[in-house]
């Protein structure tokens, strides 16, 4: 037998004085008052939430990142963008239609909702409706007793993804188009038949675009925008002025690279947009209006033989600045002409999902040690605690004390790591508070270097930098409208993106208001990445 002798392990001895310790305390503190220490175990409640906040709806459409976008219609038969509203419905004969398909591709591609051009300009309607004979009833599909609404409405059900419509208000067919109040109450008809035929509707897509020269009107939005609340109150209404979601300016996919989700939707008109406005949003804002960002996959919205799509690495760009900058990346993934989504589209979209699960299926700061300049309640209490930055999900997320002037949070990877990309989240819940933020890593030297700075966060953060190698993070915010809350905070690395076009710190993003006229105007050719 060995009778050697082990010493106890210095930090045991320590653990067990101070639990001994700490013993004593509670028990001398419970004599005394017990009232005193029950009060110690009570939660510190989170801090008030800052106005505008977004609604259920507006949640829901935040958290789903992305969304696709179907045009399809008369025009994807005769090869042009805007129909003239005069095309013999003879020719709409999508033989091999499958909306299933196109939920499939939506699905496995990341997106979380489609919405369908249920009416183009061209007044062609792609279900039965009661009030046109400019439909899929006059056309030879399904022999006239076809409805690609519906059918794409059970599909996303089945598939569990939500639907989204699209009503075009310039109508080229419909003969009372340009009197008012007729018009209205066609227009009306057409979508209560629309938001009450086909189960829950998540989004209502709707725009102010209309040809020079065409029949002057009014729209009464105040009317559709109450029809559709009250029928479909879980559904966010898309348009240049919201309500619930706004139009960000382009039509390239290019969000700002400052971003608000605050906004006044009185200062924003339909068919009338204050490009800068919307591409950035309100700091002052009293409306909480988060911005869309469509963009087609290929150089049209319909789909056309000649027209081949964007490459993976390119909507990994839009991506980044779109979904990166606080938005919903809406692409457009055109349905062909016998009524399926092309091969080379879905390839693409399968590398467009494979980069991203490459490169973002793992936080590099899931090990690191955190500490925080403060934290709400105690820097023992778990509800606000730093770690909570390296969870998913914006429910659980760093508030620093109150009434302090630093705000930062440090990361000891325990390693050193290399990164590209600092992804930033806000638990806007409780509304959008970060204004201006840097990102420093300790370099070899022992001094602090700034890697990235940027304006706003919001929902989702993404800045992309040259590579950098680091162990020690800082990530500090250096300016907010109240207490500013982290939800997230992951680093990532790019070996994909073009590092020549990522300025080291992000401002913005070169597209000027002529570029964005210019593309409105001609309105269907691609603007190339920006
Ligand atoms: C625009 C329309 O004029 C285009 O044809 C396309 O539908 C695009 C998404 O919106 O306003």
């Amino acid at each position: 037998m060995n009778h050697t002798h082990t010493p106890i392990p210095i930090s045991i001895s320590r653990f067990h004085l101070l639990l001994l310790l700490s013993l004593l305390l509670s028990l001398s503190s419970s004599s005394s008052s017990s009232s005193a220490s029950s009060s110690s175990l009570l939660k510190k409640p989170p801090p008030l939430p800052i106005l505008p906040l977004p609604s259920a709806p507006q949640l829901q459409w935040q958290l789903g990142h992305m969304a696709m976008f179907l045009h399809f219609g008369p025009n994807t038969f005769t090869d042009s963008e805007w129909g003239t509203g005069h095309a013999d419905p003879s020719i709409f004969n999508p033989k091999n239609l499958n909306a299933t398909q196109w939920v499939k591709v939506a699905k496995d591609s990341g997106f979380s909702r489609v919405i369908l051009t249920a009416k183009h300009h061209d007044g062609f309607c792609l279900w039965p409706t009661e009030y046109t004979n400019y439909s899929v009833s006059s056309s030879p599909w399904r022999s006239g007793g076809g409805d690609v609404v519906g059918e794409l409405a059970e599909a996303a059900r089945d598939a569990g993804i939500g639907l989204g419509l699209y009503l075009s208000p310039w109508d080229r067919h419909e003969p009372c188009y340009g009197k008012t109040l007729e018009y209205n109450e066609f227009y009306m008809a057409q979508m209560t038949e629309l938001l009450t035929r086909y189960g829950d509707i998540k989004e209502v897509w709707l725009d102010g675009a209309k040809g020079e020269g065409e029949k002057d009107m009014d729209y009464f939005f105040d009317s559709w925008f109450s029809l559709i609340h009250q029928h479909q109150p879980g559904a966010v209404i898309f348009s240049d002025a919201g309500p619930d979601t706004r139009w960000v300016g382009d039509e390239a996919g290019v969000a700002g690279s400052t971003c608000w989700s605050l906004f006044n939707r009185s200062s924003a008109k339909i068919g009338d947009t204050d490009f800068e406005y919307s591409r950035g949003g309100d700091p002052l804002g009293h409306d909480w209006v988060p911005a869309e960002c469509d963009v087609s996959i290929r150089p049209g919205w319909f789909w056309h033989p000649s027209e081949v799509p964007k490459s993976a690495r390119t909507l990994l760009e839009l991506y980044y600045k779109s979904v990166g900058r606080n938005c919903l990346l809406l692409l457009n993934v055109p349905p062909n002409s016998s009524g399926l989504i092309s091969a080379e589209d879905i390839q693409v979209l399968k590398e467009f999902s494979e980069l991203r699960r490459s490169i973002f299926s793992q936080n590099l700061a899931m090990d690191a040690i955190i500490r925080a300049s403060s934290t709400r309640g105690s820097t023992n209490n778990s509800w606000f605690n730093a770690y909570n930055v390296i969870e998913e999900g914006f429910h659980s997320y760093w508030a620093p004390d109150e009434n302090k002037s630093i705000w930062v949070l440090c990361l000891d990877l325990q390693e050193l790591v290399s990164f590209n990309i600092l992804q930033v989240e806000e638990p806007i819940h409780m509304g959008q508070r970060v204004i201006e933020f840097h990102l420093e890593i300790l370099n070899a030297g022992g001094k602090w270097n700034k890697v990235t700075n940027g304006t706003t966060v919001g929902y989702r953060r993404l800045l992309q930098f040259p590579t950098v190698k680091s162990r020690n993070l800082r990530f500090v915010i250096d300016k907010s409208r109240a207490d500013p809350l982290i939800s997230y905070l992951g680093i990532y690395m790019d070996p994909f993106s073009i590092l020549s076009n990522i300025s080291h710190t992000t401002t913005q993003t070169g597209i000027n208001s002529s570029q964005i006229i210019h593309h409105i105007e001609f309105n269907h050719s691609q603007i190339a990445v920006l």
